[in-house]
């Protein structure tokens, strides 16, 4: 089934960046848009668009029903959700299926499994797949878990079944606070996801995070397309992504490529998907849970295999096979990327959302910036104020982090507080240049003092956007140089106009 027309369920950088691809492989495109994203570049970029709803996401984005009425009105016969809002919903995934449309991402069942991690712990049971000590099923009997907790020894983590990305997490240090832990754990979990079932593991206290991207298509081939380093982040929310990780031997990275492959072939997984893992200090990596989505980070992957994840998305949703063998893939180079957020590293990355009245992007080999936003625009307070990723790709990690704070200064946003300040701190640091860090490396090296020089735009910063104001609001004069009667009637001059 050929897709011709294809409905972004998204808006900002990754309904973008989905279009792109789209309009690169002739595929129409249309948009979605609520009140708040009227003057969004996704609702220019697309070749129609139609307004769903108030600002609100629960009143738009999140509109199943409403997004599927377009989808028939407009003769789409695709929908890419992106990630975040429907994205992970495997109703709204059945709702497309059974609407006629095609889904592009996995199926509502992989979905399911996965969006429950006492599921995905059952499903990869019958493969070799190493996981954390801890217990298989929900604790129902508490007697029970106390003793597996003994046994595995503290600390331990109790963890919702229903959340994932940190979301229903609980550390207990000794036995004596299991209880209180266990309590306020399975409330958390039910006024957060309606669902009180919670497990318990053992805390690896100083893990890396690092991910493995699949693709697999609907004939049961699956292949990875290595990991992604995202142990820089701050509560649950990444910072930088990086790949390959610096830490990860040849060996171990097949190893973990492997496990991600037969995580996704146990759930029958089709589309793009991230095994999530955490690493220990000795190398030891450990399967946490999988992400059913196209995630934010994955141009580092692109950046480093060559491979535009969006086309195999849709190629995987038509119903072809894959075109890539695991053998033909290769790391070439390295890729690093930044979240810049409005939010104000200064006060505790409080979001400060407002307009962009300078917004100018690094530019120059090696440099991607995937973002949603013009200069003159405003950051609306009802979604996340992630205003743009940037990318930079080099032969080396050294030559990508190098590439990285030229590109973080060459950027200049002004109107916003900016996390672009936090970020080179991040690049500039001995651990991260080294490569010795861990999930704690934002608690543990990060205070806004270290941020003082950076988070002023230089006098450069400053004269570059002067200029450019300038010359955006200079009125055309009718001078002797621009008026066309007088102009020097050179050859060289015939030639360009002619
Ligand atoms: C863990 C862990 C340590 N031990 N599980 C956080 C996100 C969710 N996917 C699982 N997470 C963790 N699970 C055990 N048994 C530490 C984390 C964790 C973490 C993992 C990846 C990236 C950042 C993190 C930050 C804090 C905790």
């Amino acid at each position: 089934m050929t897709i011709r027309k294809l409905l972004v369920a998204n808006r900002g950088e990754i309904a973008l960046r989905v279009m792109r691809t789209a309009r690169e492989m002739g595929i129409q495109t249309v948009a979605i848009y609520s009140e708040a994203d009227r003057l969004s570049p996704h609702v220019r970029y697309a070749d129609e668009a139609v307004c769903v709803g108030p600002a609100p996401s629960s009143e738009s984005y999140l509109r199943a029903d409403t997004i599927i009425t377009v989808c028939k009105k407009l003769g789409v016969d695709a929908i890419h959700p992106g990630y975040g809002f429907l994205s992970e919903n495997a109703n709204f995934a059945r709702l497309v299926r059974e609407a006629g449309l095609i889904f592009v991402g996995p199926s509502p069942e992989s979905i399911e499994i996965m969006g429950s991690k006492l599921g995905a712990k059952a499903a990869v049971a019958s493969y070799n797949i190493p996981m954390v000590p801890g217990t298989p099923d929900a604790i129902s009997d508490r007697d029970e878990a106390k003793k597996t907790a003994a046994q595995i020894g503290y600390p331990i983590l109790i963890k919702a079944s229903a959340g994932g990305g940190g979301k229903g997490m609980r550390i207990v240090e000794r036995e004596e606070e299991f209880d209180e832990g266990m309590d306020r754990a399975v409330s958390e979990a039910i006024s957060a996801f309606g669902d009180g079932s919670v497990f318990i593991e053992k805390y690896v206290t100083s893990p890396r995070h690092v991910e493995i991207q699949v693709l697999g298509d609907q004939h049961g081939n699956i292949i990875h397309l290595f990991e992604r380093e995202c142990s820089v982040q701050r509560r649950h929310q990444k910072v930088v992504e990086e790949a390959p990780s610096a830490i990860l031997t040849p060996e171990i990275r097949a190893e973990m490529g492997r496990c991600a492959v037969d995580v996704a072939r146990a759930c029958g997984y089709y589309g793009a998907g991230t095994v999530e893992f955490i690493v220990d200090d000795q190398l030891n990596f450990y399967f946490l849970e999988m992400n059913t989505r196209l995630q934010v980070e994955h141009p580092v992957t692109e950046q480093i295999t060559g491979i535009d994840l969006v086309e195999q998305m849709i190629h995987i949703a038509e119903g072809k096979p894959l075109a890539i063998r695991q053998e033909d893939l290769q790391i070439k180079g390295h890729a690093v990327e930044i979240r810049v957020y409005a939010e104000d590293p200064a006060n505790n990355f409080l979001p400060d959302v407002g307009t962009l009245h300078t917004y100018i992007r690094p530019q120059g080999n090696g440099i991607r910036v995937d973002d949603g936003f013009e200069e003159g625009m405003t950051i609306p307070i009802y979604y996340d104020p992630m205003i743009a990723k940037l990318i930079t790709y080099g032969a080396t990690r050294e030559e990508a982090i190098r590439k990285m704070i030229r590109a973080i200064d060459e950027y200049t946003i002004l109107g916003v507080q900016t996390t672009l300040g936090f970020c080179r701190y991040v690049m500039e640091h001995e651990a991260f240049r080294s490569g010795q860090f861990d999930t704690h490396f934002v608690k543990r090296y990060f205070t806004p003092e270290v941020l003082q020089k950076p988070a002023d735009p230089t006098e450069a910063q400053l004269a570059a956007a002067l200029s450019a104001w300038l010359l955006k609001n200079e009125k055309p004069k009718a001078s002797a140089e621009t008026s066309t009667a007088a102009a020097p009637k050179s050859k060289w001059r015939e030639r360009r106009l002619g």
